[in-house]
């Protein structure tokens, strides 16, 4: 599934991200940028070890919860990677959309600052970190298309790569009911 935003493709689909012959690829990650598992575990085996000894060189401190950080894509045929920190789901009234639409925010900004003309994101938050699938696809695909409308300097494809099938119909849905096409 494929939208148009102000010049900008968005789209959907299905698969692994580690394959995505994009500039960017972005990974759901913890604050303390430990690696894990999930699509953080299937990034960091993809891609070989440099990417974890540059995190640690570069980020001893980790990367706060709605933030996000790059590094370079190792093995990856992506440029970069960047580590964006999702935030846990506690019922949803701690803060979790404003944080999880920022993860989204700050990865484009970093996309857009890095040159970047293609970037693939995953569904952060919604597999360890228990966010639920709907309201997290709403608020990741609304932050996208707000980018995308508002910002001069940005990338021409954003593509949301979702590794299941209910994930994917979550995403197909909310992306319809915001777009009124697909
Ligand atoms: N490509 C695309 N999506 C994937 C892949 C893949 N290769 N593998 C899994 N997914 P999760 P979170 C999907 O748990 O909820 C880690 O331990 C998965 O099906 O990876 O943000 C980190 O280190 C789900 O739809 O990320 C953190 O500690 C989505 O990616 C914590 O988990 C996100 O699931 C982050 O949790």
């Amino acid at each position: 599934m494929k939208v148009q935003i102000d010049g900008s493709v968005l789209e959907l689909a299905k698969g692994d991200i580690t394959q995505q012959e994009v500039d960017a690829i972005v990974n759901a990650a913890n604050s303390r940028l430990a690696g894990g598992g999930g699509v953080d575990g299937a990034i960091h085996r993809a891609g070989g070890p440099e990417i974890m000894k540059e995190l640690r060189a570069r980020y001893p401190n980790g990367c706060p919860t709605g933030s996000a950080v790059v590094t370079g894509a190792g093995n990856l045929k992506a440029r970069y990677v960047i580590h964006a920190v999702g935030p846990i789901y506690r019922g949803g009234t701690h803060g979790e959309p404003e944080k999880l639409a920022s993860a989204y925010r700050t990865s484009l900004q970093l996309a857009t600052e890095h040159g970047c003309s293609s970037v693939a994101f995953p569904s952060i938050s919604t597999g360890a970190y228990g966010y639920p699938v709907g309201e997290a696809a709403r608020i990741a695909l609304q932050t996208v298309i707000e980018f995308l409308k508002n910002e001069g300097k940005k990338p021409q494809l954003v593509r949301f790569v979702l590794f299941d099938d209910a994930t994917y119909q979550a995403y197909a849905e909310a992306l319809k009911e915001l777009t009124g096409q697909g």
